[in-house]
């Protein structure tokens, strides 16, 4: 392809392509959605679900304790309303991104498991209930699980032990009963030990009755990820369906690094070879998805960002230049965006 790509408002339509089969979003910040803005043509062009990159988190949601904030969701919800697109609700139950108050008792001790467990519900059930019917889908719990298997240590794991986990989904879906409720975690596709304990915790929950309607898969990829591994870690996810097919998979943070994981190397060129290795990690991944779409795992596919310009990758694990998405700097769509258009129209994919 020699000719300039066309810019994302223009090209045709992600959403559109792959209408049917799964929806195809994209993580926003609410700037993003001013009328006027080139980020909002591109929303309306490419996308039919989005999930707020930030700022529905309870440290913007909840800074103190009864104190909520709820003009940024207010303007997505209506976003979302006015524009017929679906909206994900990121995230409830957290380690990162949360306020400390959560986790302190009186005079500087940590706080009593009830207290701690009160102040979940109570967070999780004003925020749920205020977009009921809004927010179809929730990412309840986040990254809640060891990259080496288990459960993560953290403030909530600490004080409450395993409980907070079915508590979660039953507050929430006390305050919507229709919605998705999804755990969603990385490395899901990378850590075998990782994607064992999500089964093993999704079996246990679905056994206590527990509400819970899926697994998220957040895909932060790189040109380093083992396919055959991602392959047989997703599949095996997948076949939770046996124990309950109302489960569903979604791709919820979907990029493509072009360093390793946790590398923290200085910019590299974007050489022909690179960019080639990028078209074929995405169209693998993209043939994977459709599988998983065509056998009823799942049906929800959003990318972390809307333009190689804003990913969080250029930022971490530290400054350095980034190219993880099919939209690159400037608007245009690079040669892989269409890889992945012209794989749609095949369902021998
Ligand atoms: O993209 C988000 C970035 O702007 C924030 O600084 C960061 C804070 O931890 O969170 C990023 O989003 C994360 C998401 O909420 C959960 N999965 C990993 C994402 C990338 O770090």
């Amino acid at each position: 392809m020699n000719e300039p790509n066309a810019l994302a408002w223009d090209a045709p339509s992600l959403a559109d392509a792959y209408r049917g089969r799964f929806r195809v979003g994209a993580a926003v910040n609410t700037w993003n959605l001013d009328p006027a803005s080139e980020a909002c043509a591109a929303i309306l062009r490419q996308f039919d679900i989005l999930t707020l990159e930030n700022e529905s988190k309870p440290m913007y949601v909840q800074p103190e304790e009864g104190h909520f904030v709820f003009d940024k969701l207010d303007r997505f919800a209506a976003f979302g309303e006015a524009h017929g697109i679906d909206l994900r609700g990121h995230t409830l139950v957290w380690h990162g991104q949360v306020p400390m108050w959560f986790f302190e008792g009186e005079g500087g001790a940590p706080a009593s498991k009830d207290r701690l467990l009160d102040r979940m519900r109570t967070h999780i059930s004003t925020v749920v209930s205020r977009y009921r019917g809004k927010i179809a889908t929730w990412d309840v719990l986040n990254e809640v699980l060891r990259d080496e298997g288990g459960l993560r240590e953290s403030q909530w794991y600490k004080i409450a032990g395993r409980d907070y986990i079915p508590e979660a989904f039953l507050a929430a879906h006390e305050a919507d009963p229709d919605a998705r409720l999804l755990i969603n975690d990385y490395n899901l596709e990378s850590s075998e030990a990782k994607a064992d304990t999500m089964i093993s915790l999704v079996e246990e929950l679905r056994g206590e009755g527990i509400p819970l309607g899926g697994v998220g898969l957040q895909m932060h990829l790189s040109l380093f990820t083992d396919l055959d591994l991602l392959r047989k870690n997703v599949h095996k996810i997948a076949d939770l369906r046996k124990i309950d097919p109302a489960l569903r998979l979604e791709a919820t943070e979907l990029d493509i690094s072009c360093y390793r994981f946790g590398d923290t190397a200085e910019d590299i060129d974007w050489t022909p070879e690179i960019e080639a290795d990028f078209r074929a990690k995405y169209t693998e991944i993209f043939r994977v998805l459709c599988a998983l779409a065509d056998e009823g795992a799942l049906d929800t596919v959003v990318f972390w960002g809307l333009s190689d310009a804003v990913s969080w990758l250029n930022g971490f694990p530290r400054r350095h230049r980034n190219y993880p998405l099919l939209i690159g700097r400037g608007w245009r769509v690079k040669p892989a965006f269409y890889d992945v258009l012209a794989l749609a129209g095949n369902k021998e994919a």
